[in-house]
């Protein structure tokens, strides 16, 4: 395992890179809102991924973990705008054939952005229980399970011991994911569990249904971070590395 930093406009990206083989592909792997890459569902899914020959990136974003900037002032265009400097890194290396991007949540919303941002940059996306109804919620007035006046973003919202800025808002009404589904038209792997209760498991549903080349691996009585049965998550992430890296 290798711990660096990643520049991304001058803020700091917490980086672990580790790589399993002097020439394969590369999966880039990503936490999601409050999360970090030591969470056991992160690590998990590094583990399985490079069981199944894929070296894996992992990235802390915007105030997030060990990375740069404070929490309360992350955005969604700040995490685009880190994961576009992470691709062009992970692009830079020697021994990447193939790239994937895999996100949880937040992550993966960001994996579903990114993913129509760069399409020819990946082999594939995985986005995990994707968090793709945060721009939908913010336009409608709803965020964190809290509602504001959509017209009218107060400056700050709390929740629980943190806040976060009124940015944040205003910055996801503006983005509409259907859009990046759509120019995306490699293949997709979505796992989502089917008792999320931060995300619901019928926005799997709809991003499977949506995207041209999708599969949908749903987790049976599982939450939003696969307490109950992590171990089919990393199987079916497993079983799709081991059968797309056997693809010519
Ligand atoms: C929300 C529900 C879920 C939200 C964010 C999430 C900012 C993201 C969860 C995660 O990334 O784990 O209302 O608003």
């Amino acid at each position: 395992m290798k711990e660096f930093y990643i520049d991304s406009d001058g803020i700091r990206l917490h980086a672990k890179l580790d790589q399993v083989s002097e020439k394969g592909p590369l999966c880039i792997l990503i936490h999601g809102f409050t999360g970090h890459m030591e969470e056991e569902h992160i690590i998990a899914a590094q583990k399985a991924m490079n069981e199944a020959g894929v070296s894996v990136l992992r990235v802390e974003m915007y105030g997030h973990g060990k990375s740069g900037g404070e929490f309360q002032n992350h955005t969604l265009y700040k995490w685009v705008t880190n994961a576009l400097a992470v691709v062009q890194y992970a692009k830079s290396l020697d021994f990447v054939t193939d790239l994937y991007l895999c996100g949880h949540s937040q992550g993966g919303l960001l994996t579903m952005l990114i993913g129509g941002m760069c399409a020819d940059d990946f082999r594939a996306i995985i986005p995990l229980s994707p968090a793709w109804m945060i721009p939908e919620g913010a336009r409608n007035g709803t965020v964190l399970g809290q509602t504001c006046d959509p017209k009218h973003i107060p400056e700050k919202i709390v929740f629980g011991e943190r806040e976060l800025s009124g940015d944040y808002v205003r910055v996801a009404q503006t983005i509409h994911v259907e859009d990046e589904i759509e120019r995306y038209e490699g293949p997709v792997l979505i796992i989502h569990g089917d008792e999320d209760e931060a995300v619901p498991y019928s926005y799997g549903v709809k991003a499977q249904k949506l995207y041209k080349n999708a599969q949908l691996v749903t987790i049976k009585g599982d939450d939003h971070c696969y307490t109950r049965h992590l171990e089919e998550v990393t199987d079916a992430l497993r079983a799709f590395f081991e059968e797309e890296t056997n693809r010519p």
